[in-house]
Protein backbone atom coordinates (compact mmCIF):
# COMPACT_ATOMS: atom_id res chain seq x y z
CA UNK A 1 0.00 0.00 0.00
CA UNK A 2 0.99 3.51 -0.79
CA UNK A 3 0.60 6.20 2.10
CA UNK A 4 0.35 9.81 0.96
CA UNK A 5 0.42 12.63 2.88
CA UNK A 6 -0.13 16.28 1.08
CA UNK A 7 -1.13 19.94 2.78
CA UNK A 8 -4.56 20.78 2.89
CA UNK A 9 -4.90 23.25 0.32
CA UNK A 10 -4.93 23.49 -3.33
CA UNK A 11 -0.80 22.75 -3.86
CA UNK A 12 -1.65 19.72 -2.09
CA UNK A 13 -4.25 18.65 -3.80
CA UNK A 14 -2.75 19.07 -6.91
CA UNK A 15 0.64 17.64 -5.78
CA UNK A 16 -1.26 14.49 -5.18
CA UNK A 17 -3.03 14.59 -8.82
CA UNK A 18 -0.16 14.40 -10.49
CA UNK A 19 1.11 11.75 -8.23
CA UNK A 20 -1.47 9.88 -8.80
CA UNK A 21 -1.15 10.62 -12.69
CA UNK A 22 2.10 8.91 -12.02
CA UNK A 23 1.08 6.01 -10.33
CA UNK A 24 -1.89 5.41 -13.31
CA UNK A 25 -4.60 6.25 -10.63
CA UNK A 26 -3.61 3.11 -8.14
CA UNK A 27 -5.43 3.58 -4.82
CA UNK A 28 -3.24 5.18 -2.38
CA UNK A 29 -3.86 5.67 1.59
CA UNK A 30 -4.15 9.20 1.39
CA UNK A 31 -3.57 11.90 4.36
CA UNK A 32 -4.37 16.17 4.15
CA UNK A 33 -3.01 17.65 6.80
CA UNK A 34 -0.48 20.44 8.26
CA UNK A 35 3.41 21.08 9.27
CA UNK A 36 2.25 21.30 12.73
CA UNK A 37 0.27 18.03 12.55
CA UNK A 38 2.37 16.41 10.06
CA UNK A 39 4.16 14.25 13.10
CA UNK A 40 1.00 13.34 14.60
CA UNK A 41 -0.51 12.01 11.79
CA UNK A 42 2.67 10.03 10.76
CA UNK A 43 2.48 7.82 13.79
CA UNK A 44 -1.13 7.59 13.90
CA UNK A 45 -1.01 6.44 10.48
CA UNK A 46 1.26 3.06 11.50
CA UNK A 47 -1.23 1.94 14.11
CA UNK A 48 -2.28 -2.00 13.86
CA UNK A 49 -0.70 -1.55 9.88
CA UNK A 50 1.10 -5.46 9.75
CA UNK A 51 3.30 -3.84 6.59
CA UNK A 52 3.71 -0.16 6.08
CA UNK A 53 5.14 0.20 2.70
CA UNK A 54 6.20 3.41 1.03
CA UNK A 55 5.16 6.76 2.34
CA UNK A 56 5.38 10.21 -0.33
CA UNK A 57 4.62 13.52 1.63
CA UNK A 58 4.55 16.62 -0.36
CA UNK A 59 3.90 19.93 0.32
CA UNK A 60 4.86 19.66 4.12
CA UNK A 61 7.27 21.25 5.95
CA UNK A 62 9.06 19.03 8.21
CA UNK A 63 11.84 18.89 11.03
CA UNK A 64 13.67 16.21 12.80
CA UNK A 65 10.99 14.43 14.98
CA UNK A 66 8.99 14.33 12.06
CA UNK A 67 11.66 13.13 9.53
CA UNK A 68 11.92 10.62 12.47
CA UNK A 69 8.56 9.37 12.65
CA UNK A 70 8.28 9.20 8.63
CA UNK A 71 11.67 6.65 8.59
CA UNK A 72 9.39 4.38 10.35
CA UNK A 73 7.99 3.43 7.05
CA UNK A 74 9.75 1.14 4.21
CA UNK A 75 10.90 3.86 2.17
CA UNK A 76 10.09 8.03 2.28
CA UNK A 77 10.07 9.98 -0.54
CA UNK A 78 9.57 13.66 0.52
CA UNK A 79 8.91 16.78 -1.87
CA UNK A 80 8.33 20.41 -0.60
CA UNK A 81 8.95 23.83 -1.32
CA UNK A 82 8.91 25.45 1.83
CA UNK A 83 12.13 26.89 3.05
CA UNK A 84 13.67 24.70 5.66
CA UNK A 85 16.85 22.05 6.05
CA UNK A 86 16.05 18.67 7.10
CA UNK A 87 19.24 17.42 9.77
CA UNK A 88 20.05 13.79 9.74
CA UNK A 89 17.84 12.28 7.07
CA UNK A 90 18.47 7.76 7.39
CA UNK A 91 19.00 6.37 4.16
CA UNK A 92 15.54 5.13 3.21
CA UNK A 93 13.84 8.68 3.14
CA UNK A 94 14.91 10.76 0.48
CA UNK A 95 14.00 14.42 1.25
CA UNK A 96 13.39 16.89 -1.99
CA UNK A 97 13.23 20.35 -1.49
CA UNK A 98 13.56 23.20 -3.90
CA UNK A 99 13.04 26.81 -2.34
CA UNK A 100 12.58 28.81 -5.50
CA UNK A 101 9.64 26.56 -6.48
CA UNK A 102 6.27 28.61 -6.98
CA UNK A 103 4.68 25.81 -5.87
CA UNK A 104 5.65 21.72 -4.46
CA UNK A 105 3.04 20.63 -7.32
CA UNK A 106 6.41 22.27 -9.82
CA UNK A 107 8.49 19.92 -7.77
CA UNK A 108 6.69 17.10 -8.14
CA UNK A 109 5.92 16.89 -11.55
CA UNK A 110 9.78 17.63 -12.05
CA UNK A 111 10.97 14.64 -9.88
CA UNK A 112 8.94 12.47 -11.44
CA UNK A 113 9.00 14.15 -15.03
CA UNK A 114 5.32 14.58 -15.40
CA UNK A 115 3.74 16.90 -18.02
CA UNK A 116 0.39 18.73 -17.17
CA UNK A 117 -1.54 21.72 -17.00
CA UNK A 118 -2.39 21.42 -12.86
CA UNK A 119 1.27 22.52 -12.81
CA UNK A 120 1.16 26.16 -13.81
CA UNK A 121 -2.03 26.60 -12.23
CA UNK A 122 -1.06 25.43 -9.19
CA UNK A 123 2.04 27.84 -9.50
CA UNK A 124 -0.60 30.39 -9.73
CA UNK A 125 -2.36 29.56 -6.58
CA UNK A 126 0.08 28.95 -4.66
CA UNK A 127 2.06 32.42 -5.13
CA UNK A 128 -1.04 34.23 -5.01
CA UNK A 129 -1.20 35.38 -8.76
CA UNK A 130 -4.07 33.53 -10.37
CA UNK A 131 -4.62 34.40 -14.11
CA UNK A 132 -6.55 31.12 -15.24
CA UNK A 133 -9.63 31.05 -14.74
CA UNK A 134 -9.27 27.27 -14.21
CA UNK A 135 -6.91 28.37 -11.78
CA UNK A 136 -9.26 30.24 -10.09
CA UNK A 137 -12.14 27.70 -10.17
CA UNK A 138 -9.93 25.26 -8.49
CA UNK A 139 -8.70 27.67 -5.34
CA UNK A 140 -12.14 28.27 -5.04
CA UNK A 141 -13.55 24.78 -4.95
CA UNK A 142 -10.45 23.75 -2.77
CA UNK A 143 -11.67 26.79 0.14
CA UNK A 144 -15.45 25.82 -0.13
CA UNK A 145 -14.62 22.11 0.17
CA UNK A 146 -12.38 22.97 2.95
CA UNK A 147 -15.50 25.66 4.23
CA UNK A 148 -18.23 22.93 4.50
CA UNK A 149 -16.09 19.69 5.53
CA UNK A 150 -13.60 18.96 8.49
CA UNK A 151 -12.40 15.83 10.07
CA UNK A 152 -12.21 12.51 7.63
CA UNK A 153 -14.94 13.64 5.85
CA UNK A 154 -12.82 16.35 4.76
CA UNK A 155 -9.80 14.42 3.61
CA UNK A 156 -12.18 12.53 1.68
CA UNK A 157 -13.69 15.16 -0.42
CA UNK A 158 -10.04 16.02 -0.89
CA UNK A 159 -8.86 12.79 -2.01
CA UNK A 160 -12.09 12.57 -4.34
CA UNK A 161 -11.06 16.19 -6.05
CA UNK A 162 -7.26 14.80 -5.99
CA UNK A 163 -8.46 11.99 -8.19
CA UNK A 164 -11.06 13.90 -10.24
CA UNK A 165 -7.99 16.42 -11.23
CA UNK A 166 -5.70 13.57 -12.22
CA UNK A 167 -8.11 13.11 -14.82
CA UNK A 168 -7.43 16.54 -16.07
CA UNK A 169 -11.04 16.46 -17.29
CA UNK A 170 -11.66 19.67 -15.30
CA UNK A 171 -15.37 19.87 -16.24
CA UNK A 172 -15.37 17.47 -13.14
CA UNK A 173 -15.64 20.91 -11.37
CA UNK A 174 -19.08 21.59 -12.56
CA UNK A 175 -20.33 19.59 -9.42
CA UNK A 176 -19.15 21.46 -7.46
CA UNK A 177 -21.05 24.76 -8.46
CA UNK A 178 -23.36 24.80 -5.70
CA UNK A 179 -20.93 24.26 -3.11
CA UNK A 180 -18.83 26.88 -4.18
CA UNK A 181 -21.62 29.54 -4.96
CA UNK A 182 -22.75 29.21 -1.12
CA UNK A 183 -19.13 30.02 -0.29
CA UNK A 184 -18.99 33.43 -2.37
CA UNK A 185 -22.05 34.06 -0.58
CA UNK A 186 -19.82 33.20 2.84
CA UNK A 187 -16.52 34.86 1.34
CA UNK A 188 -18.47 38.46 0.44
CA UNK A 189 -19.91 38.50 4.28
CA UNK A 190 -16.52 38.35 5.21
CA UNK A 191 -14.43 40.66 3.38
CA UNK A 192 -17.17 43.41 4.76
CA UNK A 193 -16.25 42.28 7.77
CA UNK A 194 -12.39 42.23 6.87
CA UNK A 195 -12.96 46.03 5.33
CA UNK A 196 -14.36 47.12 8.53
CA UNK A 197 -12.25 45.64 11.12
CA UNK A 198 -8.82 45.16 9.98
CA UNK A 199 -6.71 47.76 11.55
CA UNK A 200 -3.53 49.40 10.54
CA UNK A 201 -0.42 50.00 12.93
CA UNK A 202 3.06 52.20 12.28
CA UNK A 203 5.37 49.95 14.35
CA UNK A 204 8.92 51.57 14.18
CA UNK A 205 8.23 52.94 10.23
CA UNK A 206 6.41 49.69 9.17
CA UNK A 207 2.76 49.61 8.20
CA UNK A 208 1.11 46.67 10.12
CA UNK A 209 -2.34 45.49 8.97
CA UNK A 210 -3.82 43.24 11.69
CA UNK A 211 -7.58 41.33 11.26
CA UNK A 212 -8.52 38.48 14.06
CA UNK A 213 -10.87 36.14 13.19
CA UNK A 214 -12.33 33.34 14.97
CA UNK A 215 -12.27 30.60 12.10
CA UNK A 216 -10.02 29.41 9.61
CA UNK A 217 -10.38 31.94 6.49
CA UNK A 218 -8.78 32.21 2.97
CA UNK A 219 -6.38 34.86 3.67
CA UNK A 220 -5.23 35.46 0.44
CA UNK A 221 -8.42 36.88 -0.23
CA UNK A 222 -8.37 39.98 2.05
CA UNK A 223 -4.38 40.26 1.35
CA UNK A 224 -5.28 41.07 -2.10
CA UNK A 225 -7.79 43.94 -0.96
CA UNK A 226 -5.00 45.87 1.31
CA UNK A 227 -3.46 48.79 0.23
CA UNK A 228 0.23 48.33 -1.95
CA UNK A 229 2.57 49.52 1.05
CA UNK A 230 1.02 47.36 4.08
CA UNK A 231 4.45 45.99 4.86
CA UNK A 232 2.96 42.87 7.27
CA UNK A 233 -0.70 41.69 7.12
CA UNK A 234 -0.98 39.26 10.37
CA UNK A 235 -4.36 37.85 10.54
CA UNK A 236 -4.50 35.94 14.11
CA UNK A 237 -7.13 33.16 14.17
CA UNK A 238 -8.48 32.10 17.83
CA UNK A 239 -9.47 28.44 17.61
CA UNK A 240 -11.51 28.16 20.83
CA UNK A 241 -10.73 24.84 22.94
CA UNK A 242 -12.83 21.96 21.98
CA UNK A 243 -13.12 18.15 23.44
CA UNK A 244 -9.93 17.02 22.11
CA UNK A 245 -8.01 19.60 22.40
CA UNK A 246 -8.38 21.26 25.74
CA UNK A 247 -6.20 24.17 25.25
CA UNK A 248 -6.58 27.56 23.45
CA UNK A 249 -4.90 27.61 20.05
CA UNK A 250 -3.84 30.70 18.13
CA UNK A 251 -3.27 30.29 14.24
CA UNK A 252 -1.47 33.18 12.81
CA UNK A 253 -0.91 33.82 9.44
CA UNK A 254 1.45 36.53 7.99
CA UNK A 255 1.50 37.76 4.41
CA UNK A 256 3.36 40.88 3.07
CA UNK A 257 2.53 43.93 0.20
CA UNK A 258 6.00 45.12 0.05
CA UNK A 259 8.13 41.63 0.14
CA UNK A 260 8.99 42.32 3.76
CA UNK A 261 10.14 38.81 4.84
CA UNK A 262 7.27 37.54 6.91
CA UNK A 263 8.79 33.84 7.47
CA UNK A 264 11.12 35.14 10.67
CA UNK A 265 8.38 36.24 12.27
CA UNK A 266 6.24 32.68 11.33
CA UNK A 267 9.44 31.51 12.65
CA UNK A 268 9.75 33.42 15.77
CA UNK A 269 6.24 31.82 16.46
CA UNK A 270 7.65 28.05 16.07
CA UNK A 271 5.73 27.76 12.36
CA UNK A 272 7.30 28.72 9.27
CA UNK A 273 6.65 28.90 5.58
CA UNK A 274 7.80 31.26 2.75
CA UNK A 275 9.51 34.75 2.76
CA UNK A 276 6.18 36.34 1.61
CA UNK A 277 3.85 34.42 2.73
CA UNK A 278 4.30 32.01 6.13
CA UNK A 279 2.16 31.00 9.16
CA UNK A 280 2.26 29.25 12.76
CA UNK A 281 -0.23 27.61 15.50
CA UNK A 282 0.52 28.66 18.82
CA UNK A 283 -0.87 26.51 22.01
CA UNK A 284 -1.96 30.05 23.73
CA UNK A 285 -3.51 33.41 23.06
CA UNK A 286 -1.20 35.67 21.35
CA UNK A 287 -2.97 39.36 21.64
CA UNK A 288 -2.34 42.27 19.54
CA UNK A 289 -0.21 44.01 21.48
CA UNK A 290 2.45 41.10 21.72
CA UNK A 291 2.16 40.48 18.01
CA UNK A 292 3.50 44.28 17.44
CA UNK A 293 5.99 43.84 20.30
CA UNK A 294 7.11 40.87 18.45
CA UNK A 295 7.48 42.53 15.13
CA UNK A 296 9.26 46.17 16.59
CA UNK A 297 11.71 43.35 18.04
CA UNK A 298 12.50 41.61 15.36
CA UNK A 299 12.62 44.11 12.75
CA UNK A 300 14.94 46.80 13.94
MN1 LIG B 1 2.69 24.93 -1.40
Amino acid sequence: MITVMTHTDSDGVISLSLFLKKIQGIQVRAYFTSPVQLRDIICRSVQRKKSLGELYIFDLAGENKAIFAAAIYDKVLWVDHHQWEPEEVPSHVDVVIDSRAKSAAHVVAEYFNIQSPLVELADQIDTNDVKDELAERIRETVGAIRHRHSGIDLNKKLEKLAYELATEDFSVLDSYNELVSDYREWINRLRDDATKHTRIYRVKGLKVAVYEATEPIPVYLISNELPDDVDIFAVIIYMPPKERRRVPVTKLEFRTRTSKNVLKLAEFYGGGGHPLASGASVTDIITVPELLKAIELLYT
